[in-house]
């Protein structure tokens, strides 16, 4: 991902007409995952990290090593950092880059769900369970079967069913699974896309087990199609999917958001079932400064927030990001507000 045009920006301005702040300060945190335990709210995010890896394409510079777990007591709480509740050493399958998570709840355990690449180089998706929702969580000693690429986010549909939706294009491999099979990398990260007049690549979603450990099904693609009902386009940069999958429920619709990556918005799409189709409905969050959007939408006490993040308090370092949290607003038709992240 190319490091960002930052040397104009007046950080201190930007940072006043912000209209939220950083959750923490104290470390850099990203792609926050937030849920309602128990009625506090937890939130599980990437934690990145100061590193020497070059800029590249395929994010190389997203070196991340574990997860901390933050939590608040309602959305105008402090969040607290409750520490290492997973680090990459204890994951006996995974080599480096610990990615955007997510987690969920079942029976009074928790599953921290996480990508990581392998020691082949091929990302792939892991569980973690703890009594807490805080962890410390104990990984399963080999990734999901058949799971790849990054990003899950994991959905509790009303009838008590759990779906993990998934994928990433970029660095995030999913293009190199177009075939069903990994194509090495070493073609450069947009190597095996598809044309811009090709269908985009599409999300993925399967069904997890009663276990919450395994896939009941091949994962199938998730189609999001315009306002005519054809699938979006590989060359529709604005509206296609590129990664940080989230769904969540509303009067009865399913809500797929997600990020278009090279055009920095997060955007969502409607749907009558957690399979989709799901059809392109509108932007949620214009660009932040950073390379990367990622979010949860969560509801607490009646209201709805986005969990996001930018990198302004590192200036504008595009791996260095800090979770924020902002209202959301479903207007009376069900579309939910654009959100300006900075006031002019
Ligand atoms: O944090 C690393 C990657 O950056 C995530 O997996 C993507 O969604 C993007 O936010």
């Amino acid at each position: 991902m190319p490091e960002d045009p930052i040397h104009h920006i007046d950080f201190d301005k930007l940072n006043r007409n912000a209209i939220s702040q950083p959750l923490v300060k104290h470390i850099y945190t990203a792609d926050p995952s937030a849920h309602v335990f128990n009625g506090k709210i937890y939130i599980y995010p990437s934690h990145d990290i100061e590193n020497n890896i070059p800029f590249d394409d395929l994010g190389s510079h997203f070196a991340m090593e574990d997860y901390h777990i933050l939590s608040m007591d309602s959305p105008d709480s402090p969040a607290i950092d409750h520490g290492c509740a997973l680090h990459v050493k204890d994951v006996p399958w995974a080599e480096k880059q610990m990615w955007a998570p997510d987690a969920a709840e079942k029976n009074g355990t928790y599953y921290l769900f996480f990508p990581a690449k392998d020691h082949e180089g091929i990302f792939r998706i892991g569980v973690a369970k703890s009594a807490l929702p805080i962890g410390p969580f104990i990984p399963e000693p080999l990734p999901i079967p058949n799971s790849f690429s990054i990003d899950p986010a994991v959905f509790q549909d009303e009838d008590g069913a759990y779906y993990m939706y998934f994928g990433g294009i970029w660095g995030g491999q999913l293009q190199r699974w177009r075939t069903g099979s990994f194509k090495a990398e070493g073609e450069g990260p947009l190597a095996h896309l598809p044309q811009d007049n090709e269908q985009a690549l599409c999300p993925k979603i399967a069904r997890l087990s009663d276990d919450l450990l395994s896939f009941t099904e091949t994962p199938k693609d998730v189609l999001i199609i315009d306002e005519n009902g054809n699938p979006l386009l590989a060359g529709d940069n604005d509206r296609r999917f590129f990664e940080a999958s989230w769904v969540h429920k509303y009067n009865g619709k399913y809500y797929f958001s997600y990020s278009t990556g090279d055009t920095h918005f997060l955007c969502y799409a409607i749907g009558d079932s957690p399979y989709g189709p799901f059809r392109y409905a509108g932007k949620i969050l214009e660009p932040v400064v950073g390379w990367t959007s990622h979010h949860s939408i969560c509801a607490y006490e009646g209201k709805w927030y986005l969990f996001y993040h930018d990198s302004s308090l590192s200036k504008g370092v595009t791996h260095l990001r800090s979770v924020k949290l902002t209202e959301l607003f479903h207007d009376e038709n069900g579309y939910i507000q654009t959100i300006q992240p900075y006031k002019n």
